[in-house]
């Protein structure tokens, strides 16, 4: 009983439903008719166009993982421990020589004198005599506008600095064994600064207050043929260090060559020249004179 009333509403409800559907279609049908006129002489407005709202689709950019950042690992520089490649300066070896000791040049006994600029502390030889090839390097800044390839630059250092004049006579010399050869030059023995050298020339500074000169450069040159030493004229200059103590010599190589071979037969060698500074003076007492290197005793 219960069975039968279901189905006839079941039934009921399915035929009322075909009869909706029937009924929207038809009206569906006139109507999508009535809205097609092509020629229509009046402007229609435009059919509003069914737009569908789309959302915005919400794209999730995923979170970039997040790299970490390295740490910089700075390695260490080691300190340079090699120095850069650059020659090493050997020390100029130098003859140094003690103060206060002048001797008497007679007596050659030693003299005490107070007079300043005639002690010498050092020279441009070694201590065996030979001529050095460079000067020490603090001292060739004072005479870097005295070219040593083309000139011979001599020096010597004073214990006390060099008053700007003199009280008396006063040589500041260098004798030199031009060719290193004994035979040759000034016989050995023949004068106090050359026992153990055959030197063919002798140039230095005088000064004699007496007769007006003042650091004069001159020289002698030793004649083979008259068995002599002579004065020759010769441009040599002289020049002081700022502060007096140093006194430095030059004088043209080439030149100064053709006289030692035109008078003393000799062809210099400058790398075989030995040599040695003095200064002969007029002290208290007397004649004095200091040596550089020292004299053999
Ligand atoms: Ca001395
Ligand atoms: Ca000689």
């Amino acid at each position: 009983m219960v069975n039968q009333r279901r189905q006839a509403l079941v039934f009921g409800l399915g035929v009322l439903g075909l009869a909706i559907l029937v009924g929207v279609g038809i009206a569906i049908g006139a109507g999508g008719s009535s809205l097609r006129r092509p020629f229509s002489a009046s402007p229609q407005a435009p059919l509003p166009t069914a737009t569908a709202t789309l959302s915005p689709t919400l794209t999730l950019t995923p979170e970039p993982t997040e790299t970490p950042i390295p740490t910089p690992t700075y390695t260490p520089v080691p300190p340079t421990l090699t120095p850069p490649n650059r020659p090493t300066l050997a020390p100029v070896a130098f003859a140094s020589d003690a103060s206060a000791d002048a001797v008497d040049f007679n007596a050659l006994v030693p003299l005490t004198t107070t007079l300043a600029g005639v002690d010498i502390q050092a020279a441009g030889f070694d201590e065996a005599g030979h001529l050095l090839a460079e000067l020490p390097e603090e001292l060739a800044a004072q005479v870097a506008d005295w070219a040593p390839a083309d000139n011979l630059i001599l020096w010597m250092r004073l214990h006390t600095a060099v008053p700007v004049e003199q009280a008396g006579i006063v040589y500041w010399l260098f004798a030199l064994d031009t060719d290193g050869d004994l035979e040759t030059g000034r016989p050995v023995g023949d004068g106090l600064i050359n026992p153990d050298m055959g030197a063919e020339v002798t140039l230095g500074v005088h000064s004699n207050p007496a007769t007006g000169l003042q650091f004069e450069p001159y020289m002698s040159i030793w004649d083979q043929a008259r068995a002599e030493s002579k004065r020759y004229e010769l441009t040599a200059e002289m020049k002081f260090s700022p502060e007096r103590e140093i006194l430095f010599l030059r004088v043209p190589k080439l030149k100064l060559g053709e006289l030692l071979s035109e008078l003393s037969n000799v062809e210099p060698e400058w790398e075989r020249t030995v040599g040695r500074a003095a200064i002969l003076f007029e002290a208290e007492n007397g004649l004095a004179v200091d040596f550089c290197p020292d004299i053999p005793e």
